[in-house]
């Protein structure tokens, strides 16, 4: 029963908030510490009270799960704690440790004084689940630290430490470890000195920037397109300055409210708890025994395995790069050595740490060096027999027990693993994102024979490297690219069928993907899906619509932005997509050929269009067991296709339009359009009236 313990420290009482993991203010907790509190009110001998979190100290703010849910009526809220503090006749001191995040600064910020280990971090990050803070942060901390200091930690949700947090006045001393000593001695010193004691709610919220408003709502209109929650952060930071402190506490509740009963706050609530559940795996023990992985190996110097050897470097692994062409190896070396400097210049990293990484990096052109690393990702070129070579000679070269892993988009990881008999528990596939070292999301591919120990190893790499590392089942484009495939095909029957390129952008833009589908062809290069359109040419189902519009405009070497022409023009030097009439004449002449009369083409049917197959394909993956979970899907997506993160993924988006209603779409677009059938799964959910979170909460209950 989650709840609070009080201790007596000679005159000062300890209230210990005790709700494991990240002491979260569930039902039970607020009255538990309301009546720690009033037996210490009640004992004369008790001068002071210090609060603090259990365990290692954490305190996350309002418990997440329960927002969307009925408070129960007879329990006292986090609002009531806050108040027994700020009035309570006894100084109350925080004693911060760990991440006070939230509903947790709220509270500390409602006692009059605040103590913080110098590990601590402190900060307001409820923008990034939709809604401003709701317990009076956007009040206090203005008053504490200045509107300047405090709306971009509003705004933007990032905490920060506890020596920022005393310069910006948020505490009032920081101590080295343990910050209940300190907590202890403060305490006494302020009882030693005598009250009144401060109130956060009576100091005035001082602005330096008069321009500051301003100006952070043009850079959240520029950054944050979509969002309503920060521009509400805004809205009540002002409050802060312009009412009276009961008054902005009123106006922040309300917006609060409104803010947590929308879909936004909804999607990113659920990407929340998507990201966390990404780490489990069904039937493997969270603490099985992981290989440890000291030292990596990159094999190929191209684009993949240049960005793959820095995310080694970056989690602090030595890791040797393996090219026997050592020209490829000399200019892989030296675009790392860019790269590094690129991220110094642009100030994201420091130059000793760039310089420490860097020299992680030792080029290798015998394979034999391989001997005594951990694990190996392959990054050759994507064609089996030259990745079944690599592994045969890895096989030679590395240790038993080192994981090899293949980064592969698309091909069959068990035919890679079926090289290497006598390994087979120690392949698997990694699916990087290009640029890799720069791409959030990481596919995991499990091979049929992949041990936990692998898999669970792997996965605490990708964090290592701070990637989204997501489990994916072996497939042909795994979850992502798999569905990508429907994307893009009716992007491009779109334009046969009567739409323009900027016209489909542009819906898929108002959707909120920061790109289109065209802009993205053209920056990746059209030519790259036009060779494997050519190679694939054989084995093309014949009797299934087929646009030619790509490979025409490839046939024309408009490879896109690197050529200047692709499905837009480019001025030299500009990214700027140009709408290009000899493009428009060219899906004229092909929709002709075609035989297909264009029509007006609305914006709805775009998006249904485009969307509706990554929900279709993305209910396949889910049936197939590909994806472990509808989360896991919606997460490769944020992470690794900028799908608008409050919209929660295809497939939260998917439950909130209504599965039963994109069965229909999907069945209409099917009277007239070849690969449109709706998937199995789909078909049931929607007949059952649920939802893809349905099946996620069986899981998680399994
Ligand atoms: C709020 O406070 C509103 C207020 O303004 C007032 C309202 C009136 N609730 O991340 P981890 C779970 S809104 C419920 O893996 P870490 C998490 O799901 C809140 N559960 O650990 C996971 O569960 P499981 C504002 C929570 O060490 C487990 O704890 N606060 C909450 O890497 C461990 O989490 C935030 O937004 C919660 N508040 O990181 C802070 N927090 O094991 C959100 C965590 O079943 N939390 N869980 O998967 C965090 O940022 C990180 O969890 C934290 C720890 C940094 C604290």
């Amino acid at each position: 029963m989650p709840g609070a313990i009080l201790e007596r420290h000679g005159d000062v009482a300890v209230i210990t908030i005790d709700n494991p993991p990240v002491n979260a203010m569930s039902v039970g907790v607020p009255s538990a510490i309301l009546a720690r509190l009033a037996e210490a009110q009640l004992d004369a001998a008790i001068k002071a009270v210090v609060v603090r979190g259990g365990g290692g100290g954490t305190i996350a703010g309002a418990d997440i799960r329960m927002f969307g849910k009925p408070w129960p009526a007879d329990e006292p809220t986090l609002r009531d704690v806050i108040a027994a503090f700020e009035t309570s006749p006894k100084p109350v001191v925080a004693a911060l440790r760990g991440s006070c995040l939230g509903g947790g600064l709220e509270l500390a910020m409602s006692a009059h004084y605040r103590v913080a280990g110098a590990d601590a971090s402190v900060g307001q990050p409820e923008v990034k689940l939709g809604f401003p803070p709701g317990a009076g942060g956007t009040q206090r901390l203005p008053r504490l630290a200045g509107v300047d200091a405090a709306l971009p930690m509003i705004v933007e949700g990032n905490p920060i430490g506890a020596a920022r947090a005393l310069e910006f006045g948020v505490v009032d001393r920081v101590v080295d470890g343990d910050p209940l000593a300190g907590a202890l001695a403060f305490a006494r010193e302020r009882v030693a000195a005598g009250g009144p004691h401060p109130r956060a709610r009576d100091k005035a919220a001082k602005v330096n920037d008069p321009k500051i408003f301003e100006a952070t709502r043009a850079a959240v209109a520029r950054r944050a397109r979509g969002l309503r929650a920060p521009l509400a952060c805004i809205e009540c930071v002002a409050a802060a300055v312009n009412l009276p402190f009961d008054d902005g506490v009123k106006r922040e509740r309300a917006i609060f409210e409104a803010c947590m009963a929308s879909p936004e706050s909804a999607a990113l609530r659920h990407v929340f708890f998507a990201e966390r559940a990404i780490g489990k795996v069904p039937g493997v023990a969270k603490d099985t025994t992981k290989k440890t992985i000291a030292k990596g190996g990159v094999v190929g110097s191209g684009t993949m395995g240049t960005g793959i050897a820095m995310n080694f470097a970056n989690a602090g692994i030595p890791v040797k790069l393996f090219d026997a062409d050592a020209v490829a190896l000399k200019r892989c070396m030296a675009t790392i050595e860019k790269n590094y400097a690129g991220s110094v210049a642009r100030g994201s990293l420091a130059k000793d740490k760039a310089d420490k990484a860097f020299a992680l990096i030792q080029p290798v052109s015998d394979l034999a060096t391989f001997a005594d690393v951990d694990m190996v990702i392959e990054a050759v070129f994507e064609e089996m027999p030259i990745k079944l070579e690599v592994f045969r000679a890895l096989d030679k070269a590395c240790k038993p027990g080192a994981i090899l892993a293949s980064n592969t988009s698309y091909l069959n990881i068990d035919t890679i693993a079926d090289a290497v008999p006598a390994r087979h528990g120690d392949v698997l596939g990694t699916h990087f994102f290009s640029p890799a070292n720069v791409m959030r999301l990481l596919e995991v591919v499990r091979t049929k024979s992949v041990s936990a120990e692998t898999l669970m190893t792997v996965l605490d790499l990708g964090r290592r490297m701070r990637k989204v590392p997501v489990v994916a089942g072996a497939c042909h484009g795994f979850i992502g690219n798999r569905m990508l495939e429907g994307y893009f095909r009716e992007a491009v029957f779109l334009l046969e069928e009567g739409a323009s390129p900027t016209q489909v952008d542009k819906a898929i833009t108002d959707f909120g993907f920061p790109m289109g589908p065209f802009t993205v062809g053209d920056l990746a290069g059209l030519d790259i899906s036009w060779r494997k359109r050519k190679a694939g040419e054989a084995g093309r189902d014949k009797t299934k619509r087929y646009s030619p519009l790509g490979d025409r405009l490839c046939e024309r070497g408009r490879f896109g932005q690197k050529t200047g022409a692709g499905y837009y023009r480019y001025e030299a030097g500009s990214r700027a997509p140009i709408p290009d009439p000899e493009v428009d004449d060219l899906i004229v002449a092909v929709a002709k050929e075609q035989g297909i009369a264009r029509r007006s083409i609305g914006d709805e049917e775009i998006v249904q269009r485009c969307l509706h197959p990554l929900v279709n394909e993305g209910a396949r993956i889910l049936d197939d067991g590909i994806a472990l979970r509808a989360g896991d899907i919606d997460i490769v997506w944020l992470n690794g296709y900028a799908f608008p993160a409050w919209r929660g993924g295809p497939m939260h988006w998917a439950d909130t339009v209504g599965l039963s209603g994109i069965v229909v779409t999907i069945e209409r677009f099917g009277r007239d359009h070849d690969f449109w059938e709706p998937a199995r799964l789909l078909v049931r959910l929607a007949r059952e009236g649920r939802h893809f979170a349905d099946l996620d909460k069986e899981d998680a209950h399994a």
